[in-house]
């Protein structure tokens, strides 16, 4: 150890930081949003990156990079100012090692009045450096390359100038291996989910250039981020593959100045808008760059200043026709892709998971920014005025039809009289947590199904040919469906998302495991994504819960040599694999081209019999990556979507 620097000062005050830290040690799971899982894990290096976006919106670094190292450490560097390294009068010790291991160090620092970090929703860098077995800092400062490293917390190798820096270059990096003994059984940071947040921040930012690298596989990956058109830019991504509306996102920013408790305050707001030609709302809110998945007083404070100003500019241009119904919020909300972000100095949440902003300042303050900026873009842009009215409109005027429809529906709707569709194949048991429900492709393969099932809990839907398209269609025309009607009756729990008081209710759901059987080819896969966005749009709390799966079917039987028994292979791997094993045997392959070809037996054993069969369930952690595969598949562009469903017949990018 370089005694002389530091000996002195390791005495009742390197005792109190090591008992900080040891609490940490204890009890991670308390410093720790997300725990010690997956999500606690991903967290340390949220916190890490966090802080060296604050520098960025510091306005001292333009580029952050963040690695992923082949030994399962993380770096993160920034070309800031680098973390000071002079030593601290009061601490006795340089102010790079205080910030690493006292808890809330930070805090004492705070400058900035909304950084991403320092306490509002990370855990301190402090708490990465307790959690990890291995920790070092390098600081590139006054020509010199600084560095310090820790084991555990604790400092191995104090503060020490390890080599000259390059000509001007300044600036920070952290490396950190998270102590696997407390995060358990985690295979490693995960690349899609690290890519998500450094995306989201590349747009929040509007111009920090972020490098991800990924130096784990045989060959390195790079990938970069930039986005200098901010929340305008990420509207228009969210909006992508629906036609849009209009070509220029609306953008509303500005810095409202707001009373509160504490006084006077000034509160940053951004929002980016546009609208396409699909029906749904994809609004995605942020308060200081954390997502706010139930948004909140940003979102409230939003709707009420759009809604009105929509409202006076199509009254006052004369923009609504006689004998039309008025458009609802809901109606100029139809279409529309929308971010929304706040920086404010004390965010308060809902709860731990931060899905839900508290603060009635932040409603204020975008409601007042929204109202005024609104207003002068419309005026200066009077043809998007005119379109989103138009548009908003044709929603009203939907709505009224639907509400008809559904009138229709009702009176015929075999739900409200407890009637089935007389495709349905029921299952014997009314306990929904052991019903299964299979919606499968085609009356053949239902045939099949049907004889092949175990009848006590198992349920069968065959669906002819392709369902609608509900990305496409208009909410009268899903509503008059067969197709869809013959699922909704089924399943027993309405659908949510027709912009009137229907809902969905998770409830009444009648089978806790809902199951797509489609084909294992491209029409398969295609059917499969329509049944998704069906699901996606209209019974989304299914999919939270997790009760909706993707059967497996294989796509081989295998007869080997003299075997009698069939093998079945699910993927074109496996198959090859099993070929070279058994090279030296002479082999018989059956290809099993759809669901239909299997006889009943077969279609038992392989796909539907809970002993033996795979199922994958559907899950969606993450709205953006949802909503933007939907609307390659699914919006009007036809090329984007063929190409995405041959290269990716497993959906790729929805988490299943
Ligand atoms: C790789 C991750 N980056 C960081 O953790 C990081 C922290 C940091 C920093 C400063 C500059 N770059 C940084 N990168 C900084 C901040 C201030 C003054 N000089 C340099 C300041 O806030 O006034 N620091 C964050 C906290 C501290 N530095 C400090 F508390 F040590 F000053």
């Amino acid at each position: 150890m370089n005694a002389n620097k530091t000996s002195g000062a390791y005495t009742a005050e390197n005792i109190k930081v090591l008992r900080g830290l040891e609490g940490v040690r204890k009890r991670p799971a308390m410093y720790v949003q997300g725990g010690t899982g997956i999500d606690g894990y991903h967290q340390l290096l949220t916190e890490i990156i966090d802080n060296a976006i604050d520098e960025s919106l510091a306005g001292y670094a333009d580029t952050v990079e963040v690695t992923l190292n082949a030994d399962g450490s993380a770096s993160v560097t920034d070309n800031g100012r680098g973390i000071p390294v002079d030593t601290m009068e009061r601490e006795g010790r340089p102010a790079i090692e205080v910030i690493f291991t006292e808890l809330h160090a930070g805090g004492k620092f705070d400058s900035g009045a909304y950084k991403v970090s320092g306490g509002l929703h990370g855990v301190g860098s402090s708490v990465v450096n307790a959690l990890s077995t291995d920790f070092m800092a390098e600081v590139w400062l006054d020509g010199k390359h600084h560095r310090i490293r820790f084991h555990n917390g604790e400092v191995v190798e104090p503060l020490n100038v390890v080599g000259p820096a390059p000509k001007k270059k300044t600036g920070t990096r952290v490396t950190f291996h998270p102590d696997m003994s407390v995060f358990k059984d985690i295979e490693g940071f995960d690349y899609a989910r690290v890519r998500r947040r450094l995306r989201e921040l590349a747009f929040l930012t509007g111009g920090v250039k972020i490098v991800l690298t990924d130096e784990r596989g045989d060959t390195p990956k790079t990938e970069t981020f930039q986005e200098q058109g901010g929340v305008a830019a990420f509207a228009k991504t969210l909006a992508q593959g629906g036609e849009l509306l209009y070509d220029k996102p609306l953008v509303m920013s500005g810095t409202a100045s707001v009373q509160t408790d504490q006084g006077m305050q000034d509160i940053e707001v951004d929002v980016g808008l546009v609208h396409n030609s699909a029906y749904g709302q994809t609004i995605l809110t942020y308060a200081n760059m954390i997502t706010n998945r139930d948004g909140g007083t940003h979102l409230t404070g939003f709707k009420s200043a759009y809604t009105r100003v929509l409202n006076n500019y199509a009254r006052s241009k004369n923009l609504l026709k006689k004998g039309d119904p008025a458009p609802t919020g809901d109606d100029f909300l139809e279409g529309i892709s929308c971010v929304i972000s706040v920086k404010l100095p004390d965010p308060q949440f809902e709860s731990q998971a931060k899905v839900k902003l508290l603060n009635p300042e932040a409603q204020s303050a975008v409601n007042s920014v929204v109202y005024e900026k609104l207003t002068e873009e419309l005026e200066e842009n009077p043809r998007i005025g005119r379109q989103i009215i138009e548009k908003a409109a044709q929603a009203a005027r939907a709505r009224e039809a639907a509400r008809k429809a559904r009138d229709l529906v009702r009176r015929a709707n075999p739900l409200e009289n407890d009637d089935l569709p007389g495709k349905l194949a029921d299952c014997q048991s009314e306990d929904p947590s052991v019903s299964e429900l299979y919606i499968v492709e085609g009356d053949s393969a239902g045939g099949s199904a049907k004889q092949g099932r175990e009848r006590r809990f198992q349920a069968i839907l065959p669906l002819r040919g392709k369902i609608l398209n509900v990305e496409k269609a208009n909410i009268g025309k899903i509503l008059k469906n067969a197709e869809i009607r013959a699922m909704v009756a089924a399943i027993g729990a309405g659908i949510e998302g027709t912009g009137d008081d229907s809902h969905f209710n998770l409830d009444e759901v009648r089978y806790h495991r809902i199951i797509i059987m489609t084909d294992a080819d491209h029409d398969g896969s295609h059917i499969r994504t329509l049944l998704l966005t069906f699901f996606y749009r209209f019974m989304r709390p299914l999919i939270d819960a997790g009760y909706l799966y993707i059967a497996q079917p294989p796509l081989y039987g295998v007869r080997i040599g003299r075997q009698r028994d069939m093998r079945y292979v699910y993927d074109e791997a496996a198959l090859v694999e099993l070929q070279r094993k058994n090279r030296d045997k002479r082999f018989e392959i059956q290809r099993f081209k759809g669901l239909g070809e299997m006889n009943p037996e077969q279609l038992w054993e392989t796909t539907m019999n809970p002993e033996t069969r795979v199922l994958k369930r559907v899950t969606i952690d993450d709205v953006l990556e949802a909503s933007e595969t939907f609307e390659v598949l699914m919006g009007t562009e036809v090329p984007p979507r063929r190409e995405f469903i041959e290269t990716n017949a497993h959906l790729a990018s929805i988490d299943i």
